[in-house]
């Protein structure tokens, strides 16, 4: 495969921005090689600048999940543009979305956007804090919740993929606050109660996405409800990731825990910079101007954003078996890779939830952040250098997940699970 034209772009990419990349797990630095630098996208396929195709399986790292320039969102884009890029006003098309995100979640009566997933999460827990007059919030390991200093603690995604899940630059007091669980682990989360009676929220990735895929088990988030009603403490699913990927409406329709606030993000902008935070009107009512607690953005509900996340949710509102669609073709996937990686003596742990898909080289089941790290690096490397010379775009760091979109058929499921086939083959034989 001719990459010579990316090779060049990464050269002077590098010379002008840190490490090429404008977010670091972007370089390929855990996989080896250069990125491949995008020219376009249709549909399930991606094109490089050397003119080599791939079947995307990052999809943007989860925002398209109608794959790339679906008719609909393009075109209600561009209808937006003609009136305007931004006002820094109130438009009706915030309500829109907002009536739209709403009607989606059993816990959410309110909605604020934002620009961003980071800025949803940090907004979050600002309000979470204002709300019960406390400081301290509970994460968990490898739960990655964007890179605002207090979360920036033993965070997954490209922090753990650079082995510094922890960040140079952020003082050890803003992250005293910050106290740190075990994903699954229920006895560690009661250990932060013992030590804390000042917590005021628990944040949880609900479907672990950013430590490769790793769902929090039922039980485990039942407890979790329980200690946090215990203890007047919120709870927040960040689905930033996960939210109308894992399903259609939220964690909280398949675990039947309902979270107090929950963190929105890349679906919600259908390929567009938006983020968004909700919950019960009470707490939500705490934000400025309503209330004291304060929260502001230029571009938040930009109306391009907006525009594009109405349209992509209303196109999943109609389609409402789409989840199962995507369910299935996903599982497929992962059973067909699974049985060939053991054909050719390779053992993978693999999950899906929805349209989204996991795998771990790794010979024991994988329920946290310690147990995705025991997985063989080296083997991953391999694989997905030998994915992309087959024309199949994986996400470059075993701590992400995998993304199926409507755009991506039964036959490029297959042709996928025979390429892995080769390169297992390739890859046993030395
Ligand atoms: N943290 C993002 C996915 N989990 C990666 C974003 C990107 O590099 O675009």
């Amino acid at each position: 495969m001719n990459t010579q034209a990316s090779i060049k772009a990464f050269e002077e990419a590098q010379s002008l921005i840190p490490g090429g990349v404008n977010s670091p797990v972007r370089a390929f630095k855990s996989v080896g090689g250069t990125p491949i630098f995008i020219s376009e996208g249709e549909g399930a396929y991606l094109k490089d600048v050397d003119g080599n195709k791939y079947v995307d399986f990052v999809q943007s790292w989860g925002p398209l999940i109608f794959g790339h320039r679906d008719e609909s969102i393009e075109a209600a884009v561009i209808d937006a543009v003609k009136h305007g890029l931004s006002f820094g006003a109130p438009t009706e098309a915030e309500s829109e979305l907002a009536k739209l995100v709403i009607s989606f979640f059993d816990s959410v009566e309110k909605v604020r956007f934002v620009s961003s997933g980071t800025e949803a999460v940090m907004s979050a827990i600002r309000l979470a804090r204002g709300y019960t007059h406390r400081d301290d919030i509970v994460k968990f390991t490898g739960c990655y919740h964007g890179h605002s200093d207090a979360l920036l603690v033993e965070a997954g995604s490209g922090a753990a993929t650079f082995g510094n899940p922890s960040s140079p630059g952020v003082p050890a007091d803003f992250t005293k606050h910050t106290l740190l669980a075990e994903y699954n682990n229920i006895e560690s989360v009661k250990e932060c109660f013992k030590n804390s009676s000042d917590i005021a929220c628990v944040i949880i990735e609900p479907i672990a996405g950013n430590m490769g895929l790793v769902p929090a088990d039922k039980e485990f988030l039942h407890e979790l409800r329980q200690l946090c009603d215990a203890n007047g403490t919120l709870l927040i699913f960040d689905e930033v990731m996960s939210g109308f990927r894992g399903s259609l409406n939220g964690a909280e329709s398949i675990t039947g825990v309902i979270p107090d606030l929950v963190t929105l993000g890349k679906v919600i902008g259908g390929g567009m910079p938006v983020g968004a935070f909700g919950g019960r009107k009470e707490i939500m009512s705490q934000l400025s101007p309503e209330g004291p607690v304060y929260q502001a953005g230029t571009l938040s509900g930009n109306p391009v954003a907006m525009a594009a996340g109405f349209a992509a949710l209303t196109k999943l509102k109609k389609n409402a078996r789409v989840m199962a669609v995507l369910e299935s073709r996903a599982k497929t996937l992962v059973a067909g890779m699974k049985r060939v990686a053991a054909e050719n003596g390779i053992v993978m742990q693999t999950a899906v939830r929805g349209s989204m898909f996991g795998f771990f080289f790794n010979d024991k089941p994988v329920k946290n952040f310690a147990d995705a790290a025991a997985s063989d690096a080296e083997l991953f490397a391999k694989f997905h250098s030998g994915m992309l010379n087959e024309g199949f775009y994986f996400a470059c760091s075993l701590y992400e997940t995998g993304f199926i979109s409507t755009a991506t058929t039964d036959a490029m499921i297959e042709e996928t699970i025979e390429a892995a086939n080769r390169v297992f083959k390739a890859i046993k034989n030395g």
